[in-house]
């Protein structure tokens, strides 16, 4: 750090030069994240300061979580969630293992279910909780074998998770039937929704995988995602205040007495661009955003097609994994010729794009003829 400090002129001509080197979003077809709603932007500054670490000083804002919490559970169909707004899907998915790791804290040796599609935050949460994330089986269809994660289970399994929306291919499991299994054999139901929950509720005769399915417990759902909220903004509900209380740590020194949350100082701007966007668009605005990119889905999946490529499934969500030879090899090309950003998927081989809301039917047709350059290359 240097002795005295610039001017403002001088830092805002340094930070434009860094922002001159970020990529845009315009042709970025890899990501699970985009341009915020400018409500969402405006919140987000208005609140900056706020800090949810230590809500006994900022009231207000601790009164727009409720409200967000209410929105979301309505969302998910449960009229009385408990839980709070998290940086994104891996503190979600953190905070919803330890709740069920302890609630179980005479198993020495725990155990989690997941589907084999789950996202690299079971990966972190296996070394940070200590526990056997244990991996379901995938069928071609690409959702969880329930076969397989019935017979995964064992005494020392403290809970289940499924996947309503997956990273890689967009698939959903069988909800319904990892619910049966989370009763019948008396464990919480974990679903990550961190990309879906903000999409699937959209889409015509979707299959239910919320609070409507009497297991499933808890949902992590990110308005950083589809949600068109500003970074970072996650959210876990609990169905039940006694599963959120297994996280609570005594507070003494602050102006609440005690925190369920996993970071300490905590982001009120985050809050408050969640209500705010989540307020100005109802669900009449998702419904438009989820329209649009599944528009856009069905025309890169027309177009794709016309080229003789084909996708991996047929896509449930806004994500296509085209089938192509010497996925990464296309992915480099896609990018050092066109700029075009994609990424690739390992099991079956792939390359993935994400149709976020800032995609234009412009830039679809634009991806589709450079694609078809490369492939032919
Ligand atoms: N659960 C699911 C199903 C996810 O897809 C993701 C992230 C997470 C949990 C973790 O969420 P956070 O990253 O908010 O903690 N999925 C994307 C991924 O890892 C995130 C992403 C977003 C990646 C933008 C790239 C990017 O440009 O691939």
């Amino acid at each position: 750090m240097q002795e005295y400090g610039q001017n403002w002129e001088d830092i805002e001509s340094a930070l434009q030069q860094a922002k001159s080197k970020d990529i845009s979003y315009e042709k970025v077809l890899s990501s699970m994240c985009t341009y915020p709603h400018p409500v969402a932007v405006e919140a987000h500054r208005i609140f900056i300061e706020s800090n949810m670490g230590d809500y006994g000083l900022f009231m207000g804002t601790y009164e727009l979580e409720k409200s967000v919490l209410t929105m979301l559970g309505d969302l998910l169909h449960n009229s009385h969630p408990y839980g709070y707004l998290t940086t994104g899907g891996t503190e979600s998915n953190i905070q919803a293992v330890r709740a069920m790791r302890n609630a179980c804290t005479s198993i020495k040796d725990p155990n989690i279910i997941v589907s084999g599609s789950a996202h690299f935050s079971f990966d972190k949460i296996a070394d940070i909780l200590k526990i056997n994330v244990r991996k379901a089986r995938i069928l071609p269809d690409l959702v969880v074998d329930t076969e397989d994660v019935l017979s995964l289970i064992d005494k020392n399994t403290v809970g289940l998770v499924g996947i309503a929306g997956s990273t890689e291919f967009g698939q959903v499991d069988p909800i319904s039937e990892l619910s049966k299994i989370a009763i019948d054999n008396d464990l919480p139901l974990h679903i990550d929704a961190a990309f879906g929950g903000f999409l699937l509720p959209f889409l015509p005769n979707h299959v239910p995988f919320d609070f409507s399915l009497p297991g499933v417990t808890s949902i992590a759902i990110d308005p950083h995602k589809m949600g068109l909220s500003t970074i970072p903004s996650g959210a876990l509900l609990f169905r039940e205040e006694k599963m959120m209380e297994l996280l609570k740590v005594d507070t003494p020194y602050l102006t609440i007495s005690s925190q369920c949350t996993l970071t300490g100082t905590r982001s009120g701007a985050s809050v408050a661009s969640t209500y705010a966007v989540m307020k100005h668009l109802g669900k009449e605005g998702y419904q438009q955003v989820v329209n649009k990119c599944m528009k856009l889905t069905n025309l890169l999946l027309d177009e794709t097609k016309n080229i003789g490529v084909k996708p991996v499934i047929d896509p449930v969500m806004n994500i296509v994994a085209l089938s192509v030879e010497e996925p990464k090899k296309i992915r480099t090309e896609l990018a050092t010729q066109f700029g075009w950003q994609v990424s690739v998927t390992k099991q079956p081989s792939s390359i993935r794009l994400v149709v976020m809301p800032h995609m234009t039917e412009e830039n679809i047709l634009a991806f589709v003829r450079d694609l078809k350059t490369v492939i032919q290359q």
